[in-house]
């Protein structure tokens, strides 16, 4: 194989003049009619890092919550997860060489690698409903086929359900079928089972209304809802028949805005919840009777289903260690109930899930949220087995606990976070606890708090350190948020650098919504 070939073909993949593209927290993300080079690139790309691994990898065409108007690509690792940091930045050096350089950069890319160009190359393809997405995975294509890779397009998914497909396909089918209606079967399968024993205690699954986003995963959901029934019955809504992508709608809207998307109907106490644009975050929410409205977020799913995680291990008589991942987001009073009340030790990481998954790979059992509702549960390979083998020996009551946390093994979708597996996973505590959603929310109530977005001429100025809790540079910065700080009660805040979009985020919280308010718009003005 010449590398050679590539050149001759990416002249047709034209890279705009001057434009210069990171590999942020979930990829490359800009305007969809300037990525296709960053396709065909990353088509290449990813036939290298198969032929290194000797893997299956994984290519998701999609920009999550960003508008419609966006697109971004993402390449998934052998295991399901992530791309490794030091291919990131062989993607960065890929996408930002201008055609000249092309074939040198390959040439390095494959030498510090030491890729052998002869071994076998196999990618899959995914993506999501944005109008550009169709021809963008077509460019993946073309840039997989030119090195001579093969490929399977599964055509429209959901983010995690393309990373579960890798997973699958790299542990020989040991995770689970590398289909769709594999991917069904297994989570509905554990579901049904969950959905058995919260029968036998006498609570039952009531309907649960679902905001789409307009986006994949309404299409995903109807062809899973006759899995789940009779069990669980769904209302879609923003089910992309009439709205757009991600617009006043879905799990960012509802997270950043803390009200609900439009085009739901609501009435007091009802559970409902929101996906992002491709299905990977989850957020709850309700009014209660007096029409306030209550928003659910990651912090909270975490703290829901990490009780629970330990209420079963008790009951087995394991003390398998439970470690729950957060990042500066996380609201204060989250942490505070998870380590004073729960006793659950608790991780601060950096934004962006991957760095999450490393840190609750260290645990017997790693719970990780975004307070934006992305994320999981990881079990290791020992706990897995541990649990497995006990839900065979034990008897009784013991016995019915092991069970429970096999099947909720199985639901959960372990090669990322997953908005369909996570709400099925909430869906059937919620049943085996006989807990309302209100009863949920009163676990512990959210420090108020405010994020805003800071448009500046060169985000990167700002430079963090401690997990993202404090700025390094420009200099002053962290003094002057500091001083901000200390003129408000329980108070927090901090700054960083969007990884997704052209600008810089402002979090606070503080004792009332008019404080935290304040205190980000001030910490905003100190950012210019
Ligand atoms: P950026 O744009 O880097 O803040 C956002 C989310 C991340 C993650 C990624 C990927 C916040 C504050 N940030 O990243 O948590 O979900 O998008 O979708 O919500
Ligand atoms: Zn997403």
């Amino acid at each position: 194989m010449d590398l050679a070939v590539v050149t001759k073909y990416s002249a047709l993949y034209s890279k705009p003049s001057g434009l210069i593209l990171q590999y942020g927290t979930a990829g490359f993300r800009t305007k969809a009619e300037h990525l296709d080079h960053v396709m065909f690139r990353m088509g290449v790309l990813a036939v290298l890092r198969s032929k290194q691994t000797k893997s299956t990898i994984g290519v998701m065409v999609t920009a999550s919550h960003n508008p419609e108007e966006d697109n971004g690509v993402k390449l998934i690792d052998p295991l399901g997860d992530m791309l490794a940091p030091s291919w990131e930045e062989h993607a960065n050096c890929l996408t930002n060489a201008d055609e000249q350089d092309m074939l040198r950069v390959l040439m390095d890319i494959s030498q510090r690698e030491a890729v052998n160009l002869q071994q076998d190359a196999f990618i899959v393809i995914g993506r999501d409903t944005r109008p550009s997405s169709e021809k963008l995975s077509q460019s993946v294509i073309d840039g997989v086929t030119v090195l001579g890779g093969q490929f399977h397009d599964y055509g429209l998914l959901t983010t995690p359900q393309l990373h579960y497909m890798v997973c699958c396909r790299n542990t020989n089918g040991q995770y689970g079928k590398a289909t769709i209606e594999g991917y069904y079967q297994k989570l509905s399968d554990a579901f049904m089972e969950l959905s058995k024993q919260a029968s036998c205690i006498g609570h039952e699954y009531k309907s649960l209304k679902v905001d789409c986003a307009n986006g994949i995963g309404a299409l995903k959901l109807r062809e899973m809802e006759h899995y789940l029934s009779p069990g669980l019955s769904l209302q879609l809504f923003n089910d992309g028949t009439k709205g757009k992508l991600n617009y006043l709608c879905g799990a960012d809207f509802v997270k950043s805005y803390q009200k609900p998307p439009m085009g739901m109907e609501m009435k007091s106490n009802e559970r409902c919840c929101s996906l992002d644009g491709d299905a990977d975050r989850i957020v709850y929410y309700y009014y209660d009777v007096e029409g306030c409205f209550h928003l659910i977020d990651g912090d909270k799913i975490a703290t829901l289903i990490s009780s629970f995680l330990k209420e079963l291990l008790l009951e087995i008589g394991q003390s398998l260690n439970i470690g729950v991942v957060q990042t500066a987001y996380a609201n204060g009073s989250s942490t505070r109930y998870l380590e004073e009340v729960m006793k659950v030790p608790v991780y601060c990481a950096k934004t962006g899930v991957k760095h999450l998954h490393h840190k609750a790979q260290e645990f017997d059992i790693g719970v990780y949220f975004e307070a934006n509702g992305h994320g999981t549960v990881l079990f290791s390979k020992g706990a897995e087995a541990k649990i497995r083998q006990l839900a065979k020996e034990l008897e009784d009551k013991e016995k019915k606990a092991a069970k429970m946390l096999e099947n909720i093994i199985d639901l959960f979708n372990q090669a990322a976070g997953d908005a369909i597996s996570d709400m099925l996973v909430i869906e059937a505590i919620l049943a085996l606890k006989g807990l309302t959603v209100q009863q949920w929310d009163a676990l512990y109530t959210d420090l108020p708090n405010r994020q805003i977005k800071v448009k500046v001429a060169d985000r990167q100025v700002i430079s963090t350190t401690d997990a993202e809790r404090r700025a390094v540079t420009p200099p002053g910065l962290q003094e002057a948020i500091n001083d901000l700080v200390k003129k408000y009660k329980l108070s927090r805040a901090f700054v960083r650098p969007s990884g997704t979009e052209d600008v810089v985020r402002v979090y606070a919280e503080a004792d009332s919504q008019e404080s935290a308010d304040s205190l980000a718009h001030e910490v905003g003005l100190a950012v210019f």
